[in-house]
């Protein structure tokens, strides 16, 4: 009988083990909010591959000057916002030239959030501003087809420490934009959806999380 009774006696130590195991408060890791498929263009230079690598995490030095193909990215990782894990699921980089505008144009229609960018220190060029406002009219027209029922347009203002704009205080330059004539021009193209407009130095990286924090709040709005 000895043998049986102390097995008895190891097999209930071990249930009372498991028992307190389930009943201790461990912390539970937070679930990753997916923020689905970004899509993301402008014209050459306007800072695209600088922030989807900045999105990817990698050093944004490694980017060749300009991009020649179209390559998608999936594997993104996390990042936090808020004390919650936010993930992208998947982002497009291609080149800023006229003729994939056509691509551009059907991504706004699939993809859930939408970020055109426009270079701030190009901001005066009269040929520069033609085709931006003619970019948003068009990207416009194809969320204006789209079946998306919340229908945003996220206009990413780069290069603000190249621009007219850079002596302006990083927490006050939103609001000297919004009254910028030239740049409320360009906004204008976007009546009729709910836009957002950031500026951002994306060669610097505390620019860079304050906008990812600012996207975040704004497209879970
Ligand atoms: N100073 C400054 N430089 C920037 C900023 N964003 C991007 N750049 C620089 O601008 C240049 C163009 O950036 P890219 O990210 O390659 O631009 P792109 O839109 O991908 O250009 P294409 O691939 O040719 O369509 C690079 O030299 C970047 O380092 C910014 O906010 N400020
Ligand atoms: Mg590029």
């Amino acid at each position: 009988m000895l043998p049986f009774i102390a097995l008895g006696a190891v097999i209930l130590g071990a249930t009372a083990v498991v028992v307190k195991k389930v009943w201790k408060k461990e912390p539970v890791p937070p679930a990753i909010i997916n923020l689905d498929r970004f899509a993301i263009w402008g014209r050459p230079n306007s800072g695209k591959t600088t922030f989807i690598f900045r999105i990817l995490k990698k050093d944004i030095s490694d980017r060749k000057e300009q991009t020649t193909s179209k390559r998608t990215y999936k594997d993104i990782p996390p990042f936090p916002v808020d004390g919650m894990q936010y993930q992208i699921r998947e982002v497009t980089d291609m080149p800023g030239t006229k003729d994939r505008l056509s691509d551009w144009l059907a991504i706004v229609k699939t993809h859930e959030h939408v970020f055109y960018l426009l270079n701030l220190s190009r901001k005066d060029d009269d040929e520069y501003k033609a085709w931006v406002r003619a970019d948003l009219r068009a990207t416009m027209k194809a969320l204006g087809e789209s079946k998306k029922l919340d229908k945003k347009l996220h206009v990413i203002a780069s290069h603000v420490d190249k621009s007219s704009f850079s002596g302006v205080a990083p927490e006050e330059v939103n609001n000297v934009l919004q009254e910028d004539l030239g740049i409320l021009r360009f906004m204008e193209e976007t009546a009729g959806v709910k836009s957002y407009l950031y500026a951002v130095d994306l060669t610097n990286p505390g620019s860079f999380s304050t906008l990812i924090e600012s996207i975040v709040r704004d497209t879970c709005d």
